[in-house]
C-alpha cells in the first residue's frame, strides 16, 4: 500500500489488521439480524391473523389508467390510497402510500426505464364486500375484498397470488414524536388529517375499534421498540422521522419453489425461513462473506421469481430501503416420503409459498409479473427494468486483476508473460494502489509515471486496461475532485446539514450525492479525456466500495439518517447508491467518446436495473471449494433477475487456492459471463503460468476456450439485451415442465445450447450430470459422445477439461485460431458446430458487428444470421435489415450425429454450386466439412447426399 499520511494510514491500517489478520470467517456481529433491526423486529412480530386494513369501496375511483381506493386501518384510523394498474404485457402493479403523509415518502426513481404502459382495468362486479376488475381481455382478473382487505389474482378459475392473505400488512404512517407537550397538538393534527379523507372518515365512524384498549396499547407501543431511535453497537441512528416501515405478505398457491431475490451467497432455490432470520437486501461491504446463509451482500435486486411445472411469477418489490424476505412453505420439512404419503392417503393439501417482504420506509410499489413462461417473466421485468447492455466483446473476454500490478513494470512484464505462455487475455486491470493516495482518478507519481505510454502499449496489442475508482473521495484541499464537489454542495449531509464523512481508503472522505442528477452529469464528464489525466480510449473503469463502504460507519456503510438531495434520507435510498455510482461512471465513458463507444464498468454494488450500465462481480469470495460451488448459483440467481453479466474472482479472493483449485476454477469461470481473476494484496502471485507447466497447459486450454466460444457468447449477449433472456440460465428456465431440474444449481445452461457441468469438488474422477429433455440428444463437447435425455449421466472427468454439452438441435459458432486477444480475432474465420437432434435437425444463430461501438443500434451496422439444417441440407440467411462488412468467412463446419454422406457441395445464390472436401468419423458420427469459403455474412445452402 502507498504510505498515507499516518493518522490516516492508522485507521486503515487498524481496520486491515483487524478484518485481515485476525478474522477467519465474516463476523457476523457486525451486522444485524431481524432481532436487531428496530422495523423487522416489528413487523415480524405481527403474526398472522385478521387484518386491520379495510378496503372502503365507496371511495373506489375507476379511470381508463387505473384504479383507485382507499385503505384504512381501523386501529389507528390512517387512511392509505391502493392504486391498481393493469399493464401491458400481463403485469400489474399496486401502489400503496399514505393518503396524506406528512411530508412525501420516497418513490424510487430512475429504475424504470419509462411509465409503464398501462392496459385497461375494468371493473366487472361489485358487491358490498368486494370489487371485481378484469384487464387484458378479461385474462386477469383482480379481486379486491373489503373486510379485511385483501386482493387476489386470477386467470380463469385458477387463483394465482394473494396479497395480505395472512393479514401481515403493516404501513407505519408518518407521525410527529409524542412527547407530553406535543401530544395534544398532534391529535388536533391527526384529526385535520383524516378530516381530509371524507370517505375514510365516514366509514371509519361506522365502525369504530371495539377495543379502545388495545388501541391504547398499541399507542404506547409506539415508543418501545426503537421507532424514534436505534442503536447498533456503537451507532444511534436518530430517526427524525420516526417509524416509516412497510410491509406486505403475498401467498402463491400451488408453488413450492422460489427464487431470485439476489445478492445471497445461497443456493439457487430459496430456502424457508421460519425460525431463522429472512432474506436481507441491504447493500453491504461484508468482509470474508459466510456461504450458504440469507445474510445481506453487496447488492440487491428486490424481484422474486415462482415457479411451478404450469408457470413462472415473479413478484417485484420497487423499494430501496433496507428490506426483508420472509419464506415460508406448508410442504417445508415434508420430506418425499412424507410428500408421497400424503398423495397415497389423499390429503390433497395443496402446496404453497408465502413470501413476506418487509421494507424501512418508502411506499409499496409491487409489480406481479403473471409469465406465463420464464422467458415472459424475462420479458416482463426487464420491460420495466431495462435489458442487460450489450458489453464491449473484450469484456467478456478474459480479464487479468490483482491487487495490486505494482508499476508499470509490473503491467509490463505481466503483459508480456501471457505472449510469452502463449495464453490470450484482454484486459490488465488496476487496484486501489495505483492511484496517488487513493485519490481517484489520479496516478501514484512513482509507480505510474507514464500512464499513457502503458496504455499505449496495450493498445498495440489490442488490449485494454481498467482502473479503479471508488465513489468515497478523499477530503483534502489539494484535490480537484474533492474541492469541486465540495464547492458544489454535491456531497451527501449529515442529518445536522454537514458534509457527510466517514472512513475509507484514503483516511476520511466525502461520499458524491449520486441521486443528484447533476452531480452524476458532472462525475460523468471527469472521465474526458482532458479531466482523467493520463487516461485514454483503452481505459475503461471499476466502481468498487459503492455499497457505499464507510469503515467507521454502521454495519460498514452509511447513516441512515444522512441526507441526499430533496431531503430524502440515506435510509429511503440506500440500496440504490451502487446502482447511480455505475449509471454516471458508464454515462462518462459514453460521452468521453462523443457517444459512439461502449462503455465499460464494473460494479460491486447493484440493485434492479444495474444491468444497464455494465458487469456485476460477487465481491470478496475466498480460495475455498464451495466458494467455487456458490458462484454459480450466485450468477444463476443474478440472471434470473436480469444481470446477466455476472462472475466471480477466478481463484477466489481471500487466501491462495491449491494449484487443482485455481485450475477448476479457471475452467468454470471460463464458462461464466464475466471472466476475470483476482487476488487479494497479501496472497502470492497467481498468473496462470506460476503453478507449474502442467496446469498452466490446462489453465491455458480453458481460456483458449473461452476465446474460441467468443461468437456464441456475444451473441447470447446480444439477445439478453434485445429480449432479457438471461445468457447464463438455471436449468429448470430450459427445461420448465422438467421437475428434476427445478432445485439444480451445480449445473446450468448458457443460452439454450450448451448445458455446463464444472467441476467444483477435489479429487474427483467422475461427476453426475443430469441431462434433461425426454428424447433429447446432448453431445459432449470435447468427445462428441452421444447421450439422450432424460438421464443421470457418470461422467468420468480428468483434470484436464469439464463436461460441457451441446443440445442437439442447435448451431454454435465458433472462431479456433485463437489469438492474444479477441480485437485480433476480428477478422478470423469461424466453425460452425451443427449438433443434430433425434429428428435430425438443428437451429442456430450468430451475431456480429465492430465489437465496441453503438453502431449495430444507431446504423443497423450488424450482421445476424440464422443457420437451419433441415431434410440433409443446412442453409445460411442473413437479417436483410443489418449491414456491416466484414472479411471473416467459414472455415469448417462439422456436423455431430450425422451419417455418412457419398458427397457434400454448397450452392450460392447466383446458383452456382461446388463440392466440398470433407471427413467422416465412423466412431463418433462427426461429419466435419471442410473449407467452405464463404464470407459468413453470405447466404449459401448446403447439400448433404
Ligand atoms: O480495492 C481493494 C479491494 C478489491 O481488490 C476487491 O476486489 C474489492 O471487493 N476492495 C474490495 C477493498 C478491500 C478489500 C478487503
Amino acid at each position: 500500500m502507498a504510505a498515507p499520511q499516518r493518522s490516516v494510514r492508522c485507521i486503515v491500517l487498524t481496520w486491515v489488521a483487524l478484518h485481515i489478520t485476525t478474522t477467519e470467517a465474516v463476523d457476523r456481529s457486525n451486522f444485524k439480524t431481524c432481532e436487531q433491526s428496530a422495523f423487522c423486529k416489528r413487523q415480524r412480530n405481527v403474526k398472522p391473523e385478521n387484518s386491520p386494513y379495510r378496503a372502503l369501496l365507496n371511495s373506489l375511483d375507476v379511470t381508463r389508467e387505473s384504479v383507485k381506493l382507499q385503505l384504512i386501518n381501523e386501529v389507528n384510523k390512517v387512511p392509505l390510497l391502493l392504486e391498481v394498474y393493469g399493464l401491458r404485457g400481463n403485469m400489474t402493479r399496486i401502489k400503496i402510500n399514505e393518503l396524506n403523509p406528512l411530508q412525501p415518502r420516497y418513490e424510487v426513481r430512475d429504475v424504470l426505464v419509462r411509465e409503464p404502459p398501462t392496459v385497461p382495468l375494468t371493473v366487472v362486479g361489485k358487491d358490498e364486500d368486494s370489487v371485481e376488475l378484469s384487464f387484458e381481455n378479461k385474462l386477469y382478473k383482480v379481486i379486491i375484498t373489503s373486510k379485511p382487505f385483501r386482493m387476489d389474482i386470477m386467470t380463469g378459475n385458477e387463483l394465482l397470488l394473494s396479497i395480505n392473505s395472512r393479514g401481515l400488512m403493516v404501513f407505519e404512517h408518518l407521525r410527529k414524536r409524542k412527547d407530553s407537550e406535543e401530544k395534544e397538538e398532534e391529535n388536533v393534527e391527526n384529526q385535520e388529517v383524516k378530516g381530509e379523507s371524507e370517505a375514510a372518515d365516514e366509514e371509519a365512524q361506522a365502525e369504530k375499534p371495539e377495543d379502545t384498549n388495545s388501541q391504547k396499547e398499541n399507542e404506547e407501543k409506539e415508543d418501545e421498540a426503537g421507532m424514534w431511535e436505534e442503536t447498533f453497537k456503537t451507532h444511534t441512528d436518530s430517526k427524525p422521522n420516526g417509524p416509516s416501515s412497510v410491509g406486505l405478505d403475498f401467498s402463491l398457491p400451488g408453488f413450492e419453489h422460489v427464487y431470485g431475490i439476489p445478492e445471497h451467497a445461497d443456493n439457487l432455490k430459496l430456502k424457508t425461513t421460519e425460525g431463522g432470520d429472512p432474506y436481507r437486501l441491504y447493500n453491504l461491504d461484508v468482509f470474508q462473506y459466510e456461504i450458504f446463509n440469507p445474510m445481506a451482500l453487496y447488492g440487491a435486486v428486490p424481484l422474486l421469481l415462482a415457479h411451478n411445472l404450469r408457470r413462472t411469477l415473479g413478484i417485484f418489490w420497487l423499494n430501496a430501503a433496507e428490506t426483508w424476505v420472509d419464506i415460508s412453505s406448508n410442504t417445508a420439512g415434508k420430506t418425499l416420503f412424507g410428500k408421497m404419503l400424503d398423495y397415497v392417503q389423499g390429503a390433497n393439501e395443496i402446496p404453497q409459498t408465502d413470501v413476506r417482504w418487509i421494507s424501512e420506509s418508502g411506499i409499496i410499489d409491487v409489480f406481479l409479473l403473471l409469465g406465463p413462461s420464464p422467458f415472459d417473466v424475462f420479458k416482463q421485468y426487464t420491460s420495466l427494468t431495462g435489458t442487460q447492455a450489450l458489453p464491449p466483446l473484450f469484456a467478456i473476454s478474459y480479464h487479468q486483476c490483482r491487487w495490486n500490478y505494482n508499476d508499470e513494470d509490473d503491467v509490463r512484464t505481466v503483459d508480456a508473460g501471457f505472449d510469452e505462455h502463449d495464453i490470450p487475455y484482454d484486459v490488465i486491470w488496476l487496484d486501489i494502489e495505483h492511484t496517488d493516495g487513493k485519490r481517484y482518478f489520479t496516478w501514484d507519481p512513482n509507480k505510474f509515471p507514464n500512464p499513457k505510454e502503458m496504455l499505449q502499449n496495450l493498445a498495440s496489442k489490442k488490449r485494454k486496461m481498467v482502473s479503479i475508482v471508488d465513489p468515497h473521495i478523499k477530503i483534502d484541499s489539494g484535490y480537484k475532485i474533492h474541492t469541486t464537489i465540495q464547492s458544489r454542495n454535491f456531497y451527501i449531509k449529515t442529518k445536522d446539514g454537514n458534509d457527510y464523512e466517514g472512513w475509507c481508503w484514503p483516511g476520511s472522505a466525502g461520499y458524491p450525492d449520486f441521486t443528484n442528477p447533476e452531480m452524476r452529469s458532472w462525475w460523468a464528464s471527469m472521465f474526458a479525456y482532458d479531466q482523467y489525466e493520463g487516461s485514454m480510449d483503452n481505459l475503461y473503469t471499476w466502481n468498487d466500495m459503492n455499497e457505499p463502504s464507510v469503515f467507521n460507519g454502521p454495519e460498514v456503510t452509511m447513516h441512515k439518517d444522512a441526507v441526499h438531495m430533496g431531503g430524502f434520507e440515506h435510509r429511503d435510498v440506500h440500496n440504490l447508491y451502487a446502482l447511480y455510482v455505475q449509471m454516471a461512471t458508464s454515462d462518462g465513458q459514453i460521452q468521453r467518446s462523443g457517444g459512439t463507444e461502449r462503455p465499460f464498468v464494473l460494479t460491486r454494488g447493484f440493485f434492479a436495473g444495474s444491468q444497464r450500465y455494465g458487469a456485476v462481480w460477487t465481491g470478496d469470495n475466498s480460495a475455498e471449494w464451495d466458494h467455487l460451488k456458490v458462484s454459480v448459483p450466485m450468477c444463476l440467481s443474478l440472471a434470473l433477475a436480469g444481470i446477466s453479466f455476472c462472475g466471480a474472482d477466478v481463484g477466489g479472493f481471500f487466501k491462495h487456492p491449491s494449484p487443482e483449485l485455481l485450475v477448476r476454477w479457471y475452467q468454470a469461470g471460463a464458462y461464466q459471463p464475466f471472466f476475470r481473476a483476482h487476488a487479494h494484496l497479501d496472497t502470492p502471485r497467481r498468473e496462470p503460468w506460476l503453478f507449474g507447466d502442467d496446469n498452466k497447459l490446462i489453465i491455458r486450454t480453458a481460456i483458449r476456450e473461452r476465446y474460441s466460444l467468443l461468437p456464441f457468447w456475444y451473441t447470447l449477449f446480444y439477445h439478453a439485451y434485445r429480449t432479457g433472456e438471461p445468457v447464463m440460465r438455471a436449468m429448470w428456465v430450459q427445461f420448465p415442465d422438467d421437475m428434476n431440474t427445478f432445485s439444480l444449481d451445480d449445473q446450468y445452461m448458457l443460452g439454450d445450447a450448451l448445458l455446463v457441468r464444472p467441476v467444483m469438488e477435489p479429487s474427483v474422477r467422475g461427476i453426475q450430470v443430469y441431462l434433461p429433455g425426454k428424447g433429447q440428444v446432448w453431445y459432449n463437447v470435447h468427445s462428441h459422445q452421444r447421450h439422450t435425455g432424460p438421464q443421470n449421466l457418470y461422467e468420468p472427468v480428468t483434470i484436464g477439461t469439464i463436461p460441457v454439452y451441446q443440445r442437439g438441435g442447435t448451431v454454435i459458432a465458433r472462431k479456433e485460431r485463437v489469438r492474444r486477444s479477441s480485437s485480433c480475432m476480428q477478422d478470423d474465420p469461424y466453425t460452425l458446430y451443427v449438433a443434430l437432434n433425434g429428428q435430425n435437425t438443428a437451429q442456430g444463430d450468430l451475431f456480429i458487428d465492430d465489437g465496441h461501438t453503438f453502431n449495430f443500434e444507431k446504423k443497423n451496422e450488424y450482421i445476424y444470421k440464422k443457420f437451419n439444417f433441415v431434410n440433409n441440407s443446412l442453409t445460411s440467411s442473413t437479417d436483410p435489415v443489418g449491414h456491416y462488412k466484414t472479411a471473416a468467412w467459414i472455415e469448417r463446419i462439422v456436423i455431430l450425429g450425422a451419417r455418412k454422406p457419398a458427397t457434400v457441395t454448397i450452392k450460392l445464390p447466383d446458383g452456382t454450386e461446388s463440392n466440398l472436401n470433407f471427413e467422416y468419423n465412423t466412431e463418433t458420427s462427426v461429419l466435419t466439412i471442410r473449407k467452405p469459403a464463404v464470407n459468413i455474412a453470405a447466404e449459401w445452402s448446403l447439400y448433404i447426399r
